[in-house]
């Protein structure tokens, strides 16, 4: 291997030792007789020091030389140092090149200098190497990792289910067509119809994990055209309560795990992570309606709340669950209050102003579903394998999805959706 040591294993232990460590060059600093390199790994910086006489010749002409950003591996003797990073130097006996950097560099490393996003994304691999940006994307690792565990905790069970459809799920205006073979398909919008068809095969609680694609036109710091989704299903369930416990208690799971987990990374961010409450709010929706009315926010009966809308709603809640939706705002799949087919067991979660996550119990009788649909002006024969699932024993279930991307955006105090994908797919970008 080309090193002994990350930045991060650098430590009083290897005082006097010979260790060799590898990274990018940050900057070199030459003062005379000694000069300072300073590289960084995934984890930090480590301080190389040479002295003239001290090091051999040719590694201290060679440091002066090195264009920034090159890769370099470093073998030496590492010395306490409470000056230099994390306290420890190294003192060079070989240097090598490893792979050179051509310069000028098409984006500046430097924290201090601001880059625009645009150039920030075309060269992203660039952009990692900033350990603010590199904390950004350890926290959705953990995100989406704690999200898992909590869930395999519960006894879900992780599924995988296909990204090329056949029928829309969440509205038929924002598919991406794919051609295959001599048939029509789409890219899938939502993991919903696989998940709903589980719950009649006896799994009863299931997760996924999974790219989205929405084929939505506009282009807005919270909407991305590819997202990732993290969804559940869970079978036998009384009411929507019942999904909404999974709901709250994975936040709170997530939260504390990032908490635990990521420090070094909140504190690179200036981010103070602001834990949840155990039991978030809930208000139904005509609730939601009266609250922002006082709030001169008039949203009428039957509208989706806007982003002004959920941002002055956690203003008064943070998180907060909308439940009790108009069924015609949401999906047909949504089951509908006993007594009155006008208002859906539908909900959102909002935290910090922004939807995380939506979901509903879903009507799991055939006939309901059926007519739901044709009353929505649906073909009920394109979604004959769905429907199936339902003729031959489905229990009550219910489900939601977060929002992976939205999710790390709140976390990490994010302003824009992109920043919380690696190489985000918007209106106008598709590559790299
Ligand atoms: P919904 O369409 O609300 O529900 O999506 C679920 C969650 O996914 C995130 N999200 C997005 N993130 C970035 N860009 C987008 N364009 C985008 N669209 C959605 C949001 C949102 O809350 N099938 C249902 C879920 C269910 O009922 O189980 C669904 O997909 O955080």
């Amino acid at each position: 291997m080309l090193r002994t040591h990350y930045s991060s294993g650098l430590d009083s232990k290897q005082d006097g030792k010979t260790v060799t460590v590898a990274g990018w060059v940050h900057k070199v600093r030459d003062i005379g007789k000694v000069k300072f390199l300073i590289i960084h790994d995934k984890d930090g910086e480590i301080q190389i020091t040479a002295k003239k006489g001290e090091c051999p010749d040719d590694v201290f002409r060679e440091i002066s030389s090195i264009s920034r950003e090159s890769v370099v591996s470093v073998k030496g003797t590492a010395k306490a140092n409470k000056s230099a990073p994390a306290g420890m130097e190294v003192f060079p006996e070989n240097l090598t090149i490893v792979s050179k950097a051509q310069a000028p560099l098409p984006l500046e490393t430097d924290p201090s200098i601001k880059s625009e996003l645009d150039t920030r994304l075309n060269y992203r691999f660039i952009d990692l190497r900033r350990k603010e940006v590199a904390a950004i994307f350890r926290i959705k690792d953990v995100v989406h990792r704690s999200f898992i565990k909590y869930m395999e905790q519960e006894g879900f069970t992780l599924m995988h289910v296909p990204c090329v459809v056949a029928a829309a799920t969440e509205g038929g205006t924002n598919l991406f067509p794919v051609s295959y073979f001599e048939n029509e398909a789409f890219l899938s919008q939502s993991p919903q119809l696989y998940k709903q068809m589980l719950m009649a095969s006896g799994v009863d609680k299931v997760l996924i994990v999974t790219p989205v694609f929405r084929a939505e036109e506009h282009n807005t710091t919270r909407h991305l055209n590819e997202s990732t989704q993290m969804d559940i299903e869970v079978a036998f369930v009384e009411d929507e309560q019942d999904a909404l416990n999974y709901m709250q208690d994975s936040i709170n799971f997530i939260y504390k795990n990032v908490q635990h987990l990521c420090k070094p990374q909140l504190d690179v961010l200036g981010r103070k992570l602001v834990m949840p409450d155990q039991k978030f709010k809930q208000v139904t929706y005509d609730q939601a309606l009266e609250l922002l009315k006082k709030d001169d926010i008039k949203i009428k009966w039957g509208d989706d709340l806007t982003p002004e809308a959920e941002r002055v709603l956690c203003k008064k809640f943070n998180p907060v669950i909308v439940t009790k939706w108009p069924t015609d705002v949401r999906a047909f799949y949504c089951m509908h209050e006993p007594g009155n087919e006008k208002v859906c067991r539908g909900y959102d979660l909002l935290i910090d102003g922004m939807e995380i996550s939506s979901g509903a119990q879903r009507l799991h009788d055939y006939e309901k579903l059926v007519a739901e649909m044709k009353r929505r002006k649906m073909n009920p024969k394109s979604f004959s394998f769905y429907l199936d699932a339902f003729r031959f024993g489905c229990p009550p279930h219910a489900g939601w999805s977060f929002g992976l991307e939205r999710l790390t955006m709140v976390i990490c105090g994010l302003k824009n959706i992109r920043e919380a994908m690696l190489w985000p797919r918007d209106r106008t970008r598709i590559t790299p």
